[in-house]
């Protein structure tokens, strides 16, 4: 289970529950991780909580959850729409333990989120620099064979860990079929999990759940718990996959069998 507790996009306008400061995403990280996610998706932001890929802000964000609780940290690479590569490498300074790769170039929402071929490979480069594992990131078909390809040209090496973005308004559509097919593509032995945005969060990663995938839940791609009620934070959003997990037999893990199921270098079991 994955936990995208902050985001880029998401205010506190929308929702008061957002962790801002690195005490703040320190806390919902803990209490995520006591939910049942063994991942932290984690963006940052600045003090007027505008989105941020500042080195310092991520290693204080960092060093803060590592005080409090032992999640595998996945920075993002992808920032907000419109910043430059070099902004969005930021985190990497930090060496976390993973980080996304963004596999394509795709409508979002009304704007558009940029990542050339060329972009592409300039931030696998960083990634694997940095020694981080990348979670390959595909919000359309194609984007899984770019990741492919990135493989091909030994620019990305197995063990291959993929996130199907469901449901972005411009991306693929949120369809328990089109999982199907994704989950299809990929190589033998990958680990692959679903992030539903809004109102899909629910019902896809219940269907990955089903269909042998992991799950991302969390405010940075949805902060409702149900039509209209907010979500209380992450957590809650965790604390409710974890139980319909269990109710499919699946097993809820904890970091450390996490790291040995995704195959990440410092895994300890
Ligand atoms: N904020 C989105 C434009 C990632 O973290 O790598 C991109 C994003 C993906 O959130
Ligand atoms: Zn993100």
């Amino acid at each position: 289970m994955t936990a995208a507790i902050v985001g880029a996009e998401v205010t506190r306008a929308e929702t008061p529950y957002l962790p801002l400061t690195a005490g703040e995403i320190a806390d919902e990280a803990a209490r995520c991780r006591d939910a049942g996610a063994a991942v932290i998706h984690l963006h940052v932001r600045n003090p007027d909580g505008s989105p941020s890929q500042s080195s310092d802000l991520f290693s204080s964000a960092i060093e803060a959850i590592r005080q409090k609780t032992d999640v595998i940290v996945q920075t993002s690479t992808g920032g907000a729409v419109g910043m430059s590569i070099d902004e969005r490498a930021g985190p990497l300074a930090c060496r976390p333990e993973m980080a996304t790769l963004n596999c394509g170039t795709l409508n979002f929402g009304d704007d558009v989120f940029i990542n050339t071929r060329p972009q592409i490979r300039d931030l696998a480069r960083r990634i694997r620099e940095a020694g981080s594992m990348p979670e390959l990131e595909c919000y359309e078909v194609g984007h899984i064979d770019e990741a492919l390809s990135l493989v091909e040209e030994g620019a990305v090496l197995p063990p291959l860990h993929f996130q199907f973005v469901l449901g972005v308004r411009g991306g693929i559509g949120a369809r328990e079929e089109i999982i199907r097919f994704m989950a299809s593509q990929i190589p033998a032995g990958s680990t692959w999990g679903v992030a539903g945005i809004g109102r899909h969060q629910k019902p896809m990663t219940e269907a990955a759940l089903r269909l042998g995938g992991h799950a991302r839940v969390g405010l940075e791609d949805n902060i409702y718990f149900a039509k209209g009620v907010l979500a209380e934070g992450s957590a809650p959003l965790v604390t409710r996959v974890a139980a319909f997990a269990r109710s499919v037999g699946r097993e809820v893990v904890r970091p450390d069998r996490a790291r040995v199921i995704l195959g990440l270098s410092n895994a300890r079991i």
